[in-house]
């Protein structure tokens, strides 16, 4: 599965290696970035691309920021530094990451979360990674990992993201996460309570590909938006879903690719499988602006 970026070419340096001097007058800029995972070689070629300034500017980073790729430890220590510029949702590499630190699941065999679990900061990265949260609204943009549920609107998914965060930051954290792993409930129920109540929200927010009309969730599916599995669609085509209106930027899937809608934004492009590490710079009222860097494959895709 060979990836290449798939956006408009980039009009700032990137795939064409010229990078022309930024302004120092440029006015403030707000970036949404794709999956890093552990890319961050990549992570740090692209702030040099789009010419990013930590004084100046704000990066919004949709979550996958750990593993698969080589240095899981750098991009949090980067993105640690860039405290009060760079916001972070938390995807489910992220989850899994805590969970296999805390010693309640075992690694995968394509994980490479090693160098993070024995670095010699390991509970500040991994402290730093459990306090982020699952859904942010800023700039008019509704930011998850993965998706939202059709019966969710912004104000909901915003709500159910603060209930699972509690508890990822609460005595419960560590219990959760190891009851975490499952695929049912599949449909979210505003009555659900309990462990049944967070599966559903963990799974929509940093799961969440393909869904029925009624929201019934599949997860067996990785193709793009076109393998849906008969009776299913991606989240975003769901008629009447409640966040219609609104903007939802996420990332998660590589095989869909970048999308800019005006209702989704799609920025997961593979960096990690040899495709690109993609930043969207948004233009209020403008068409937005993909800037992207290719990366080297950390990982081959498993059979
Ligand atoms: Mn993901």
């Amino acid at each position: 599965m060979a990836h290449t970026c798939l956006g408009r070419p980039p009009r700032i340096g990137g795939l064409h290696g010229r990078t022309p001097p930024i302004p120092d007058n440029r006015l403030m800029a707000v970036y949404l970035i794709g999956d890093v995972q552990g890319c961050d070689e990549a992570l740090e070629r692209l702030l040099q691309t789009i010419g990013f300034s930590a004084s100046r500017d704000t990066l919004y980073v949709l979550g996958d920021l750990v593993n698969r790729g080589p240095d899981s430890v750098g991009v949090l220590r980067r993105l640690m530094a860039l405290d009060g510029t760079a916001y972070c949702v938390m995807g489910n590499h992220d989850l899994h990451a805590l969970a296999v630190a805390a010693g309640v699941r075992q690694p995968s065999r394509m994980d490479t979360l090693q160098s993070l679990l024995e670095a010699r900061d390991r509970e500040t990265l991994l402290g730093w990674l459990r306090q982020q949260p699952l859904a942010l609204q800023a700039h008019g943009v509704l930011m998850v990992h993965a998706g939202v549920l059709p019966q969710w609107s912004a104000q909901d998914t915003l709500g159910h993201a603060a209930e699972l965060q509690d508890v990822l930051r609460g005595p419960e954290g560590v219990a959760f996460l190891q009851q975490m792993y499952g695929n049912e409930p599949a449909r979210w129920d505003d009555a659900l309570t309990g462990l049944p109540r967070l599966r559903v929200i963990v799974n929509a927010l940093t799961r969440l590909r393909f869904c029925s009309a009624d929201g019934t969730m599949e997860f067996q599916t990785k193709e793009g938006a076109d393998g849906a599995p008969a009776g299913y669609m991606p989240w975003f085509d769901v008629p009447a879903r409640r966040t219609a209106g609104d903007v939802v930027a996420f990332g998660h899937w590589s095989t869909l690719g970048w999308l800019d809608r005006t209702d989704v934004i799609a920025l997961d492009s593979g960096c990690v499988w040899g495709g690109c590490l993609s930043a969207l710079r948004l233009q209020p009222g403008g068409q937005h602006e993909l800037l992207q860097v290719p990366c080297p494959p950390a990982q081959k895709p498993g059979p």
